[in-house]
């Protein structure tokens, strides 16, 4: 019998959750931090060490893999999985959202959207059902809907219309998509701010029928606490017994508020990329390798890390191959701040777990506050 896509919960603290997806290619535990490999890489990184971080799943894109080196390419290699050299789960984003942030010459109908790429100029099509075609030549564990979003600030008009659109393509990926066992289809709720429409998405979605749901549209320059009003009721409207999945989130302290709100899964950038510009994330707080102060300092970036960069050298050598543009630098720091990262979900899966998630929030919290890093 072929293994089948499931979630379950294990435990609630107050609306935050713990449990765990299981899939085909492993175990996914939540809440989840999922690395980003856009280009079929965490940039940076070793595959084998992404995965001695912790992280149980990474994040691809239909969007760069379909321009170069196509999703054909890839499925005649064998698919992302060998391709890249990663064996446990992927989830990969439909496209839409970065045809919206990064391509010119967009053309959104109701049909899709026509697009010149970033790369090369050339003229491309996406489509919900071209969506899941590249999806399923990726060999993506899990596949996201086709959906569109405004930025924020934005009209309701323009939000209600674009959130319609994006429900009346996440039928069509539902369809498209058809019955994989093994693999899962999650929809977006689109909706912007406006409680309303978020509501009116969900019911979409759920009338639809996928394995988990995203929320999507949120993080796009309205602010933390506009986020965050959002998402006091967002998770709510979205099925108890299914994963959902906050797109494109956040910061450390954005992602400790999602999951204290009811989110299971989150992916974001800002780890990896900031491991390239010399921002490091530690409990206590954000610092900035470049910074002359760290010229001398001996002590590692963060006393309580086991990632390499913490265990064998100082902040002293982090600032020195920082500064001189060596490529051990942004190896180092990305490792300790995707390390960071699933430190921090691990101990968010345990708070949950035995019911102390407020505390350790207020601990979370606490330590940033000391300063002082
Ligand atoms: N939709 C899709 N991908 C996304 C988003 C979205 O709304 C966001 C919004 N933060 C990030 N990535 N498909
Ligand atoms: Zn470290």
């Amino acid at each position: 019998m072929t293994k089948r896509f499931s979630f379950q919960l294990n435990a609630t603290d107050g609306k935050a959750r713990s449990g765990v997806i299981d899939t085909p290619r492993g175990q996914i535990r939540t809440p989840a931090f999922m690395p980003v490999g856009t280009a079929a890489t965490v940039k940076a990184m070793m595959p084998e060490s992404v995965a001695a971080t912790g992280a149980d799943i990474l994040l691809g894109n239909t969007y760069h893999l379909m321009l170069r080196p196509t999703a054909e390419r890839i499925d005649r290699l064998g698919g992302l999985h060998k391709f890249m050299n990663w064996s446990k789960p992927i989830l990969t984003d439909s496209g839409g959202f970065q045809v919206m942030s990064l391509a010119s010459l967009r053309k959104l109908t109701e049909e899709g959207v026509t697009f010149k790429s970033h790369v090369d100029g050339s003229k491309h099509h996406l489509t919900p059902e071209r969506s899941m075609e590249i999806q399923r030549l990726l060999g993506s564990d899990i596949v996201m809907c086709f959906d569109e979003c405004p930025a924020l600030p934005a009209e309701r008009d323009r939000i209600a219309d674009s959130m319609r659109l994006s429900m009346r393509w996440a039928e069509r990926s539902r369809d498209a998509f058809g019955d994989r066992p093994g693999y899962a289809l999650f929809g977006i709720q689109q909706g912007g701010l406006e409680r309303d429409l978020r509501e009116e998405s969900a019911e979409a979605l759920k009338a639809i029928g996928f394995e988990g749901y995203a929320i999507g549209g949120l993080a796009v320059g309205e602010g933390q606490e506009a986020m965050f009003d959002c998402l006091d009721y967002a998770p709510d409207t979205l099925p108890q017994d299914r994963p959902r999945y906050l797109m494109g989130v956040g910061k450390p302290d954005d992602i400790v508020g999602a999951v204290a709100r009811g989110v299971d899964m989150m992916d974001c950038v800002l780890p990896s990329r900031s491991g390239r510009t010399g921002q490091v994330f530690t409990r206590r707080g954000v610092l900035n390798i470049k910074n002359a102060r760290h010229q001398d300092d001996p002590r590692p970036l963060d006393e309580h890390c086991s990632c390499p960069a913490c265990r064998n050298y100082s902040r002293a050598y982090l600032h020195h191959v920082f500064r001189s543009h060596e490529i051990i630098s942004s190896m180092l720091m990305t490792w300790h701040n995707l390390q960071y990262y699933q430190d921090l979900m691990q101990a968010m899966r345990d708070a949950i777990s035995e019911g102390r998630f407020t505390a350790w929030q207020a601990e979370f919290h606490a330590q940033r506050e000391q300063g002082d890093i």
